[in-house]
């Protein structure tokens, strides 16, 4: 703490959009500043002093009252806008909830507890709200657990198939820095752009953001870039980019074109293939048309892609000449048949030759996450261990409406048939997944048929409003905690800033509590308390590293510590590359797959065994776009993170009209009588919402853009969300039966102009709660 004079002290702090510090008067966080040390902070820290102490904190344990009155069982009204809470004391609620928790394991098995709980939840190595969960999950018998994340599952279940395992956990951990990028790229050609407000993340809390400083000076020092993607903003002006504005979606087969064109004029690296692939043969004759008659020429691609044939086959001979990087960002795998454009960018990697060399070759999360190019952090982070889950049920994160609307039901899952468990009690802590998952009506039908939800929240978001079980939890400024990001120079302490908000408890202290009525309280505590466990944390890992590192006391007073043992710019693949036999890839050929035997045993029409082009329906021209013409980028937004703090200041100044800004082409605009300021309602066969309009030529006509975050408002019967969340239209599939992925990015709609009275917003106004009834 230091004070700044006028009786305010300020306080470091950590989040997952970078390290900053709070302003702090009378106990409460009257403003923020930046870092000195972050050379590019993010303004989303401005959101921080409004949502802190905003009407939405929940100040007390609360039970639904129709749960209270009825007890467990399905609701079909579970979310209703005018459903009642009723505050209750901690001994009641956890009483209650230990109650709960052992009828369900004890009658249908642990099981029976959903706790995937995906989410973000906040930075801080110890209070992250899914390791408690986890932790304290598995010490009572164990749950039903997610797998992959709704932010690259293609990447986490497609690569491993292609690059091995360790070959993928190097592509998303270990990339080129953009130092390295800078020295030895001539040409980042980059699916999805390089958008900088992406990068103002890092998950974990970064101690200053490098990657914004990073592209700038490899603009400067000269690598040249093109970016392929429906708006012109997703890459920074002065970097210099040439913009293409494919039609979304269609990646696949531009990536098929480039491909098409090497082989064609024997561009392509034959001794690379021969020495490090297997299936450059089946890819050649796939390209140049063997399997179906049809050459991906640039010319096909073209009629697809809505680009310059020419362009794409200038760009395949630029793309030969030097050292050529292609990144596909996350974007573009979050969407239906999501598998293919990573692949096919793995593919057009080979074909160039470079995979393993300084700069070049493939990489999948530039502009996507602060610390992609940041740099690897190999002496790892503090952790909380989560203990083992004697559970064995899993789903992919992604289907969890499916999961609830079928129990019992088969579905495929990277070749294996699994069956849907029977779900009786979903506990959520640290995610929003009525701002997150797709189709949220769907998702509310889903919510309807647990017999128990339980959520731990700092806000009344839509999903704490879904819960019949509700318990405050402290925000990260409530608490004693410390923090670091993959790949980061510092771990940082975050120190109280503020008191806990009402009776909001930190989940440490929550956990600890049913454990003891459970049963498992030294399981769970090991007789700590949450500040002994800091510093057992943090000793812990400070015996691990090499470096002779302060003891806590002075590493807490320190106010951090820098990390020891950042790696020296270690080659992506430069190993395999150097020796391909004594240093295989991990895939059953040992090297990279462009044909995958294994994948093409599994018989998927969704997924076929090398990269292909498949059509999604979310796209233009497509015959789904005949009713539904314009094509929707969902986004994340700038001005949060995803759906956090959406009531912050810097959030708001976005709102238009009190509704989420959606962006139209000026051309698109007109033809609908639509103009800047206007409300409009955004619709198709599942869903509707309203957004404020902005009007911008940065976008690609036909698209418009409505990022993700907007706190679901379901409270007007004219549509299903009145504040903006593009979840409100968005198709609950996968990406492939292959990864079962998030598929959010793309959405067909309609847009009009809303003429009349516009309904309030009234996302951020609190349930009715009552004392007692
Ligand atoms: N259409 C579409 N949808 C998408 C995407 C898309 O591109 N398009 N992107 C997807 C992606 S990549 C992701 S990662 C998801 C993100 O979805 P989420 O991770 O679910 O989104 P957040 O808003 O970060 O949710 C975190 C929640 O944790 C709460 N929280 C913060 N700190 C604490 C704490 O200490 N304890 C507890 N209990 N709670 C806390 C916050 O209040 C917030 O409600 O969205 C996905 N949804
Ligand atoms: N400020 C902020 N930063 C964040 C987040 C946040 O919520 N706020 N979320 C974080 C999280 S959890 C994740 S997973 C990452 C996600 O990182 P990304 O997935 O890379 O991010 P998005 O913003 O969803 O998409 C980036 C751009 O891809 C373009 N795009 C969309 N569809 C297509 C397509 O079919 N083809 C091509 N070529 N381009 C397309 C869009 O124009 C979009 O702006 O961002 C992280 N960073
Ligand atoms: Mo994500």
């Amino acid at each position: 703490m230091t004070p700044t004079g006028d009786g305010v002290a300020s306080y470091p702090t950590s989040s997952h959009w970078g390290a900053y510090q709070v302003l702090v008067r009378d106990d409460t966080v009257v403003g923020v500043r930046p870092d000195p040390g972050d050379p590019a902070p993010s303004p989303v820290i401005g959101n921080a002093p409004g949502a802190q102490h905003h009407a939405t904190r929940i100040g007390r344990p609360s039970v639904r009252r129709r749960w209270l009155e009825h007890g467990p069982g399905p609701d079909e009204r579970r979310g209703h806008p005018d459903d009642e809470y009723v505050a209750v004391d901690w001994d009641t609620a956890l009483d209650l909830l230990a109650g709960e928790l052992d009828r369900v394991r004890t009658a249908h098995g642990n099981a029976a507890i959903y706790g995937g709980s995906y989410g973000w939840a906040s930075a801080g190595r110890f209070h992250h709200a899914q390791s408690q969960l986890h932790r304290f999950l598995n010490t009572i018998g164990g749950y039903t657990r997610s797998r992959t994340s709704y932010s690259h599952a293609a990447v986490e279940v497609l690569l491993p198939h292609v690059v091995g395992a360790p070959g993928t956990h190097d592509l998303l951990h270990r990339p080129a820095t953009w130092e390295a990028v800078a020295e030895h790229t001539d040409l980042i050609v980059t699916f999805g752009g390089l958008r900088v407000s992406n990068t103002w993340t890092s998950s974990g809390g970064r101690a200053a953001h490098t990657a914004e400083p990073g592209m700038r000076d490899a603009a400067r020092r000269g690598v040249r870039i093109v970016s392929v993607s429906p708006l012109r903003d997703d890459t920074l002006d002065g970097l210099g980019a040439e913009w293409l504005p494919a039609s979304p979606g269609t990646d696949t087969a531009i990536l098929l074109a480039l491909i098409h064109v090497l082989f064609d004029e024997g561009l392509a690296d034959k001794d690379f293939l021969a020495r490090y692939a297997v299936g450059a043969e089946q890819l050649r004759d796939h390209v140049l048309g063997g399997t179906d008659g049809v050459p991906k020429t640039p010319e096909w691609a073209a009629g697809i892609s809505e680009v310059d044939p020419g362009f794409l086959r200038d760009l395949a001979r630029r793309m030969a000449r030097g050292r050529t990087l292609v990144n596909v960002g996350w974007s573009v795998q979050r969407a239906r048949y999501g598998e293919q454009p990573l692949w096919a960018g793995i593919a057009l990697a080979a074909c160039l030759g470079q995979i393993g060399l300084p700069g070049g070759g493939f990489a999948a999360g530039y502009g996507s996450m602060g610390n992609y190019g940041g740099g690897a952090t190999p002496g790892g982070l503090p952790r909380l261990a989560q203990g083992a889950n004697p559970v064995d049920s899993f789903i992919p994160a992604a289907r969890v409406a499916d999961m609830l609307l079928h129990p019992g039901e088969p579905f495929d899952f990277d070749g294996r048939r699994l069956t849907y468990p029977d779900v009786r009690l979903v506990y959520w802590a640290g995610g929003n997944p009525f701002h997150h998952h797709q189709d949220l009506a769907r998702l509310g039908r889903a919510f309807g048929r647990p017999e128990t939800v339980v959520v731990h929240e700092t806000h009344w978001t839509a999903t704490a409003r879904h819960a019949d079980i509700v318990l405050p939890a402290t925000t990260s400024l409530e608490r004693d905690d410390f923090a670091a990001s993959q790949g980061d120079l510092r771990l940082r302490v975050m120190p109280r800033a503020v008191a806990a908000h009402g009776e909001a408890r930190d989940e440490y202290d929550t956990y600890a509590a049913l454990a003891r009525r459970l049963g498992a309280a030294q399981e769970f505590t090991e007789d700590r308390t949450s500040a002994e466990w800091l510093r057992h944390l943090y000793e812990e890992w400070r015996a691990g590293q090499e470096a002779d590192l302060p003891a806590f006391d002075a590493f807490w007073a320190a106010g951090g510590v820098d990390i020891p043992g950042r790696a020296e710019d270690v080659t992506l693949f430069g190993a395999f590359r150097e020796d391909p036999e004594a240093h295989p890839l991990r895939t059953p050929s040992g090297r990279v797959e462009l044909y995958s035997a294994t994948i093409a045993g599994f018989d998927y029409a969704d997924c076929p065994g090398h990269p292909a082009w498949l059509a999604p329906e979310e796209r233009l021209g497509s015959a789904r776009s005949e009713e539904w013409p314009l094509l929707l980028i969902a986004n994340q937004p700038s001005g949060r993170l995803h759906s956090q703090q959406d009531m912050g200041a810097h959030s708001r100044s976005q709102k238009i009209a009190d509704r989420a800004p959606i962006r139209l082409h000026p051309e698109d605009a007109a033809a609908r009588g639509i103009g800047d300021g206007d409300v409009v309602r955004v619709f198709n066969d599942r869903g509707s919402c309203l957004a404020g309009v902005r009007t911008s030529s940065d976008l690609r006509r036909g698209v418009v853009q409505l990022s993700t975050g907007a706190w679901f408002d379901p409270s007007s019967a004219e549509v299903t969300c009145a504040h903006g969340n593009p979840n409100a239209l968005t198709a609950d599939v996968g990406t492939s039966a292959l990864s079962q992925g998030c598929t959010g990015q793309l959405v067909l709609v309609q847009v009009e102009r809303h003429d009349g009275p516009v309904p309030p917003m009234r996302a951020f106004d609190p349930p009715k709660i009552v004392e007692r009834y």
